[in-house]
């Protein structure tokens, strides 16, 4: 398995990413990386964490599994985000001095799930802010343009949080415990209707195959991802990076997911540089 880049992160796509927020990069993991996480999203299954919930249940039995910061009891994903080039990828992009790592969330949907993930933003849910952030969604099989995760390129930079979903509302089990965001009275407008006129929004998305990957702003407006044809299955590995702004911040809307306690539990606050054995520095600059 390839450890290094396959090959330079061009000027090209680290303009794009700081002009869009978001970009493809193609051919970046090899068969190898894709096994393994493959055999990671296995482990992952049958062992989730008390994190995980299915967001989406059908009549059919059709399923969208979400799972987070499974890392520490995959080894697989261990594997992955120690070792495969994704740390540098982000590196690259974000022109960083250093990148640790912040979590991993996987979506799979089973074949013809007709689930769509609603448009949002990332960073206003998260334990953290900052520009320098980079999401690496990785689909472990092919994926089509229409399917896959799609992007309102440069809203990353309107600095503007909407009124957006509360995730812990697909929770069609009725799991208990589970993060809550309610952005009511923090933002001012919702989200605009993207799938009405997308064309208006300038949406961007790709197809895609195995070894692919998008790597994205966390302000970036994003969703629209599944509405699977019946034989489409939709398995996706997705990795968070921090740069070189990144900063930890307790929300009072909530967050989701939610780090505040572990973050604590580790000796880390509002204000910090994110560290220690639970975000760990994963790649830094050479020196020379
Ligand atoms: O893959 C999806 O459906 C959603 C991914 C997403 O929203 C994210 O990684 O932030």
């Amino acid at each position: 398995m390839n450890t290094e880049l396959q090959r330079a992160i061009t000027v090209n796509e680290i303009d794009a990413y700081h002009r869009d927020g978001v970009v493809l990069v193609k051919d970046m993991f090899d068969s190898d990386w894709i096994d393994v996480l493959k055999q990671g999203l296995m482990t992952n299954g049958k062992n989730p964490t008390h994190r995980a919930r299915t967001w989406d249940r059908d009549a059919e039995g059709r399923t969208m599994f979400w799972d987070s910061q499974a890392w520490q009891e995959v080894d697989e994903y261990q594997l992955f985000i120690f070792k495969s080039p994704a740390a540098e990828i982000a590196g690259r992009l974000l022109k960083a001095t250093e990148i640790n790592f912040f979590f991993d969330a996987v979506f799979v949907r089973s074949p013809g799930t007709q689930f769509s993930t609603p448009w949002h933003q990332d960073e206003p849910y998260w334990s953290i802010e900052g520009y320098d952030t980079c999401t690496i969604w990785m689909p472990l099989v092919p994926v089509k343009k229409k399917n896959a995760l799609a992007f309102v390129p440069g809203s990353h930079l309107n600095n503007q949080i909407f009124d957006q979903p509360n995730f812990g509302d697909l929770n069609p089990d009725g799991k208990t415990d589970v993060d809550q965001v309610n952005f009511s009275g923090i933002a001012e407008e919702s989200i605009p209707d993207i799938d009405a006129n997308p064309d208006r929004y300038g949406v961007v998305s790709w197809d895609m195959k195995p070894g692919d990957c998008v790597a994205f702003n966390s302000r970036i407006l994003h969703g629209g991802s599944g509405k699977l044809d019946e034989d489409q299955e939709l398995q996706v590995f997705t990795t968070k990076w921090l740069g070189d702004d990144a900063r930890i911040k307790f929300r009072e809307c909530g967050m989701d997911p939610d780090h505040s306690a572990i973050m604590t539990e580790y000796g880390l606050k509002p204000g910090d540089r994110p560290g220690t054995d639970l975000y760990p520095k994963v790649w830094q600059q050479c020196q020379d």
